[in-house]
């Protein structure tokens, strides 16, 4: 098999890498090597490379199994990026060195986090990763926060291996790295921020909490490129423009963007290069990225498993269904505050990025988590246009779709929801309850952060409670149609 690799000879109609990779250094480590750090991060830092050079190779580990470590390395972490518009192109990324993964990786980490060389620990775990509850405070009840605090210089998760890297490296004398969430959590920076100094107080003392609190940055950051998951047809289109096998081929969209807030204690990438954009405050992108986007997303992937859309190209080919995902953008948009950007002109970017034809993005990667990803995207949204008096309508319906989502079963009796770290606890308050009466009280008592009780309440309580039985009874394509017929906001 001719597969990508260091030594591979430029094919096809790929750019390939117009810099020696093997000549730099890794200053990167980076925790949760997957598809969206391999289209982001790692696209950025390879331009910055190309264009710049420097010493800021990647190293990623990956905390969920060997999979994607024993489909880079032996490619020599070589990986075939594939953008998809109006027109397919591919760039062979030359940024990450190796992977580390499996029965070694807490050991491999820390050596690769606690080298002088290592300047920037950068993440992407998912909302679940962390162990940060949704209001900002370390998760005990979370697996790796659990068993990192039993055995802290062994540890498994982000949070942990962090700690015990800094430990490491100031009883090494080596100053510290800079720690860059780029996941979708409100405020990710400074929840990480908190959660790293708890967890360093509990295990060790208030003396090395006081060195991290003074010495570590965490600096915020908003992401954003949609990234679906590689299938059989990524790989074919690897190999006709690149003339190479390919099993680390990723594929996205040709729009991204990154918003990072300039406080690197240990110097960083030159990433303006590529277009990441440094300001002082992220807040209010991430407000606007999350709450429009990603809110939007929730509410779309929901009522679409529920009205047989497989992709969100094909909830955006429906006009009814369409026409509430624009509702949702502006009911959204209307809560974002201090930014001076145009937010109608990035709703119409929005809907032309969920349309793209060349985007097989599945509705049901997206439903994925709903219970980590809600908060953010939907609650806080709808509690903030309750009190700025802005139309609500929008985050009653997404909500009533997770919760309809929820309860729901396919033919054979099986839920439907299954992917999500509190699936158990939700199937558990959601079985036998079979209208909204039942259901809604039953899973805002098992998710206060999804429904709390001032979306109970009032006409807001009323809406979601109508939509609930609606989507239930009638089925969701006659609340889509109905919902945007009536045009109600
Ligand atoms: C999506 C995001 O899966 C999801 O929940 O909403 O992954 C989304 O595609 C990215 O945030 C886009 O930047």
């Amino acid at each position: 098999m001719n597969r990508l690799a260091a030594t591979s000879f430029a094919a096809g109609e790929a750019e390939w890498p117009r810099y020696r990779p093997e000549e730099h250094r890794a200053g990167i480590v980076h925790l949760g090597l997957g598809n969206f750090a391999k289209a982001h991060l790692l696209a950025y830092t390879d331009e910055v490379l190309s264009a710049k050079g420097g010493d800021w190779r990647v190293i990623g580990v990956s905390l969920r199994g060997t999979a994607v470590a024993e489909a880079l390395n032996p490619q020599d972490g070589r990986y075939t990026l594939i953008t998809r518009g109006a027109e397919t192109s591919a760039r062979i990324i030359g940024a990450l060195k190796y992977v580390v993964a499996g029965a070694r990786t807490a050991s491999c980490a820390l050596s690769a986090m606690t080298r002088p060389a290592c300047r920037i620990v950068s993440i992407t775990v998912t909302e679940k990763g962390y162990g940060i509850t949704s209001d900002g405070h370390l998760d005990r009840a979370h697996p790796a926060i659990a068993a990192d605090l039993s055995q802290p210089d062994a540890p498994l998760g982000v949070i942990g291996l962090i700690v015990e890297a800094l430990r490491q490296r100031r009883a090494a004398g080596i100053a510290p790295f800079t720690v860059l969430s780029c996941d979708n959590l409100s405020h990710n920076g400074a929840k990480l921020r908190r959660a790293v100094l708890d967890f360093a107080t509990q295990i060790h003392d208030a003396d090395f909490a006081g060195w991290i609190e003074a010495q570590v940055r965490f600096p915020s950051t908003m992401v954003d490129r949609i990234t679906p998951a590689s299938t059989a047809e990524t790989f074919a289109t690897a190999k006709e423009l690149t003339g190479h096998e390919d099993l680390a081929a990723v594929e996205t969209e040709p729009f991204r963007q990154w918003v990072i807030e300039d406080d690197f204690g240990a110097g960083r990438p030159e990433w303006e290069l590529a277009g990441a954009v440094f300001v002082s405050d992220v807040g209010p992108y991430e407000q606007m990225k999350l709450r429009m986007l990603n809110g939007a997303h929730s509410m779309l992937a929901y009522s679409g498993q529920l009205s047989g859309k497989t992709y969100v190209r094909d909830v955006m080919a429906d006009p009814a269904h369409a026409a509430l995902v624009r509702r949702h953008l502006a009911a959204a948009a209307a809560t974002v505050r201090g930014l001076a950007l145009d937010l109608g002109a990035y709703a119409d970017a929005l809907a032309e990025r969920f349309s793209n034809p060349a985007i097989a993005h599945a509705t049901a990667q997206i439903a994925m988590d709903g219970t980590q990803k809600l908060p953010p995207r939907i609650t806080a949204t709808a509690l903030d246009a309750l009190e700025a008096g802005t139309p609500t309508r929008a985050f009653a319906f997404a909500l009533a779709s997770w919760v309809t989502y929820v309860a729901r079963r396919s033919a054979d009796g099986a839920p439907i929801l299954t992917d999500d770290p509190r699936a158990q606890a939700l199937l558990a308050a959601a079985s036998g309850a079979r209208n909204a009466a039942a259901l809604l009280p039953a899973l805002a008592a098992a998710c206060p952060d999804i429904l709390p009780e001032r979306l109970m309440a009032g006409d807001f309580g009323r809406t979601l409670s109508e939509l609930t039985d609606a989507m239930l009874r009638e089925g969701m394509p006659a609340v889509i149609a109905r919902e945007a017929a009536s045009g109600g906001v």
